[in-house]
């Protein structure tokens, strides 16, 4: 099995203690999908320090009616573990009455039923060589930005890893660094994962590069796309070919 990035932080609910995996091939990682539980053991101390947080999810089917945008499409299942969530396509659409842009990340099978985990990671000043070094599969893409919900649930609520962070701080283990309203919604009638802010909180002027993933809250299982990255320019950004409401 792959090791994590020894970099990166993955925050793992296992037996009621937060734990972060550090890497440096001592990593051993176990998704128990049929549990909610994963169990991590780190053979580091703690490195840094996400804030966790309670998520109360949108109501997906109110965003149905947006007009997506599909950037990536995967034809079969190819993520590493079969248990986990797969990504089968990646869109985008933009709100026009709350400029709030959302990411689509549609499965081939189920949300599960306590437990997910989501990035969508952005190169924002489409410079592919500076920022971050991308963890998953598609390990050439380099990131600027990042957002993360790795969520589990509750007895009445939503809570884990949740934000929006930039390349430097998600180096220290700080996935919200930075201030957003960030919105997850589970949509279960499409199976599919959506993640949503206002845009000029992501980006300034509209036009970046995304990749996402999804797993469970512990693990990163299927990148989107494998290799490469999509190019988003929005309605709104300036000598974009697409106006508002086109
Ligand atoms: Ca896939
Ligand atoms: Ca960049
Ligand atoms: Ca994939």
């Amino acid at each position: 099995m792959r090791d994590l990035s020894s970099w990166m932080q993955r925050l793992v609910r296992s037996l009621g203690i937060w734990r972060c995996p550090v890497g440096r091939r001592h990593i051993a990682g176990l998704a128990l999908p049929t549990t909610a539980m994963a169990i991590s053991i780190a053979t580091a101390p703690l490195a840094g320090q996400t804030t966790i947080v309670k998520v109360e999810p949108v109501d997906a089917a109110a965003l149905a009616a947006l007009d997506w945008s599909r950037v990536a499409e995967e034809v079969e299942p190819d993520g590493r573990f079969a248990r986990l969530p797969d990504a089968r396509s990646l869109s985008w659409a933009l709100d026009p009455e709350s400029d709030r842009l959302w990411f689509r990340i549609d499965l081939a099978g189920p949300v599960p039923a306590d437990w997910f985990g989501v990035n969508v990671a952005v190169d924002t000043d489409l410079d592919p060589d500076n920022g971050a070094s991308w963890w998953g599969s598609n390990a050439g893409f380099r990131f600027d930005r990042l957002l993360t919900a790795y969520l589990s649930r509750g007895t009445t609520y939503w809570q884990g890893a949740f934000g929006l962070s930039d390349a430097e701080a998600v180096a220290r283990f700080d996935l919200s660094a930075l201030d957003a309203e960030l919105a997850i919604g589970i949509d279960r009638e499409h199976d599919a994962l959506l993640l949503g802010l206002p845009w000029r909180q992501l980006d300034s002027d509209g036009r970046f590069r995304l990749i996402a993933t999804v797993g469970s809250n512990a693990l990163d299982n299927d990148d989107i796309p494998n290799l490469g990255s999509v190019l988003v320019e929005l309605p709104v950004a300036s000598g974009s070919a697409k106006t508002p409401g086109g």
